[in-house]
């Protein structure tokens, strides 16, 4: 039986989807369609009659941003918001930057898919010759955390549950034992890691799932925090379904 519900959410399209650009930590802003997504997931939240106590999100604007809106729309702009960047998106190294088809043009199809896909095979590191760099290395954000042993050049997902795990076992687990209602707005592939822990995905069934930018899932949860209902979309089958097609395709070369 079902004890607990959580709401997660990959925020709304940002100007680098949009531009079909590897993001990662860059601090792309939401697109004047991700924030029309924001809008209509929490008019989803709302006819759905969901409630929350506490938010958690990464340090990175399009999920912020994802989080207020949906938040305006349910009425509920004063419950407390964690951010941290354990919940921020994969570090996409080297490739931050670049458009994800050209890459797919310039060392194929195949490559592009493992390293926006596979489970342990990470895009090559960041350097200082990335003009996002200093940026990213430089931000006053990352002050509190992480430490600069911690402080990532590339990530595969097996590094980014590495890091969201903790966060989700010793801050969000607790949380939710304690009755709270949570939503989580935050990535792609920072919600991969979640939902392949939760559903206890193999490394093979997780490069199958593509996460849509704005559109609201629920997880159902027993007692020991297992699964009762999977990531059940809030939205109609159809449009999840060619909207996650629509992500799968961005690594297409054009
Ligand atoms: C996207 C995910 O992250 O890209 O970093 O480019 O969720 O923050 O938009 P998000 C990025 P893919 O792994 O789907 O290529």
């Amino acid at each position: 039986m079902a004890k607990y519900q959580i709401v997660m959410i990959r925020h709304g399209e940002s100007e680098w989807n949009k531009l079909n650009k590897f993001c990662g930590w860059h601090d792309a802003m939401l697109s004047e369609q991700g924030v029309a997504e924001a809008h209509a997931a929490g008019k989803a939240l709302k006819e759905a009659n969901f409630k929350f106590d506490i938010a958690f999100t990464s340090v990175l604007t399009r999920a912020n941003k994802t989080l207020d809106i949906i938040l305006n729309e349910i009425g509920q702009t004063n419950i407390p918001i964690s951010k941290t960047w354990r919940l921020n998106e994969r570090h996409y190294g080297g490739l931050t930057g670049l458009n994800k088809a050209e890459t797919a043009q310039k060392h194929g199809e195949e490559q592009v898919k493992i390293w926006r896909r596979s489970f342990d095979i990470p895009p090559p590191p960041m350097d200082e010759s990335n003009p996002h760099y200093k940026e990213i290395i430089e931000d006053p954000r990352y002050a509190d955390g992480p430490s600069k042993a911690e402080f990532p050049m590339f990530e595969s997902l097996k590094l980014t549950i590495a890091r969201t795990l903790p966060y989700w076992n010793e801050t969000i687990v607790p949380a939710m034992k304690a009755g709270k209602k949570i939503l989580i707005a935050a990535h792609g592939n920072s919600l991969r890691g979640i939902v392949k822990h939760l559903d206890a995905m193999s490394d093979e069934a997780i490069m199958g799932l593509n996460l849509p930018t704005g559109i609201p899932f629920v997880y159902e949860l027993d007692e020991n925090i297992k699964p009762v209902v999977s990531m059940k979309f809030l939205g109609d089958e159809e449009t999840v379904r060619k909207a996650m097609e629509a992500v799968a395709a961005q690594g297409k070369a054009k």
